[in-house]
């Protein structure tokens, strides 16, 4: 088991990350996605939504750990997505929006039951890029996505995020993204920060994967294929493994 995921996220091969929603899950939905993510050699499990509407957050957890080995990592849509059953925590502040509450709102109010939980915590610039439809993320945190073809603001925005200490940075063009972010984007970031950069929305072919990790994603996260299309997954994976 993998103890500091920052590092795991540095080391030269790109990371392969699935996206579970503690939302759309059964206990059988679970066993046999957990043996999917096995069997296709992903390196890390996010958990997390941008609502919850169930009550299966802890026991999502629990099963999840209970049927792999993998690091998890929680990737939270409010304040309410913090446990201590997972490994680390993407402390996500949006630095693509202008609302305080996304910036450091969220992060006042969850910092002491975070430090209390022992999860390792990854401070990240979450970005969000247009995909080519209003996304969840865009709706509910009420803020203007960096136009797709703008590297220069993705840039400007990134190296803000590392200089005022972020350890990572996350280009995310929305679950279910009509198209995900470009590699000239992602070129364009990867060059002018020195940090890890995340990537996912919208990603679903093993060309698209191999491309983003060509263009340096440290960590490529797959959502909807995995319950979706899962004989995707194997795909991109072999693609990633190369
Ligand atoms: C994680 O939101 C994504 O960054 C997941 O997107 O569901 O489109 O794979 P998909």
């Amino acid at each position: 088991m993998v103890k500091n995921i920052l590092t795991l996220l540095k080391t030269p091969r790109t990371k392969l990350a699935v996206l579970i929603d503690p939302d759309n899950q059964t206990e059988d939905s679970l066993m046999s996605m957990s043996e999917k993510i096995i069997n296709c050699k992903v390196d890390v499990i996010l958990v997390g939504g941008s609502l919850l509407l169930g009550d299966h957050f802890e026991k999502t957890l629990a099963l999840l750990r209970k049927n792999t080995s993998l690091p998890i990592i929680l990737f939270p849509g409010n304040n309410y997505q913090i446990s201590s059953q997972a490994d680390a925590i993407l402390l996500l502040s949006l630095i693509s929006g202008r609302n305080p509450e996304y910036l450091i709102g969220q992060h006042v109010v969850a910092a002491p039951q975070i430090r209390a939980s022992g999860l390792e915590v990854i401070p990240t610039g979450y970005m969000l890029i247009d995909g080519g439809r209003v996304s969840t993320t865009s709706y509910m945190t009420q803020t203007v996505p960096i136009p797709y073809d703008k590297p220069d603001i993705a840039v400007a925005t990134a190296m803000a995020g590392e200089m005022l200490g972020l350890q990572s940075i996350y280009l995310e063009a929305g679950s279910g993204a009509h198209r995900s972010i470009s590699v000239e984007m992602l070129r364009a970031v990867k060059s002018s920060i020195s940090i890890p950069v995340i990537t996912g929305g919208g990603i679903r072919t093993p060309e698209q994967a191999e491309a983003l990790a060509e263009a340096g994603s440290n960590m490529i996260v797959l959502g909807n294929i995995l319950e979706k299309q899962p004989e995707l997954l194997m795909e991109i994976s072999l693609a990633l493994h190369q």
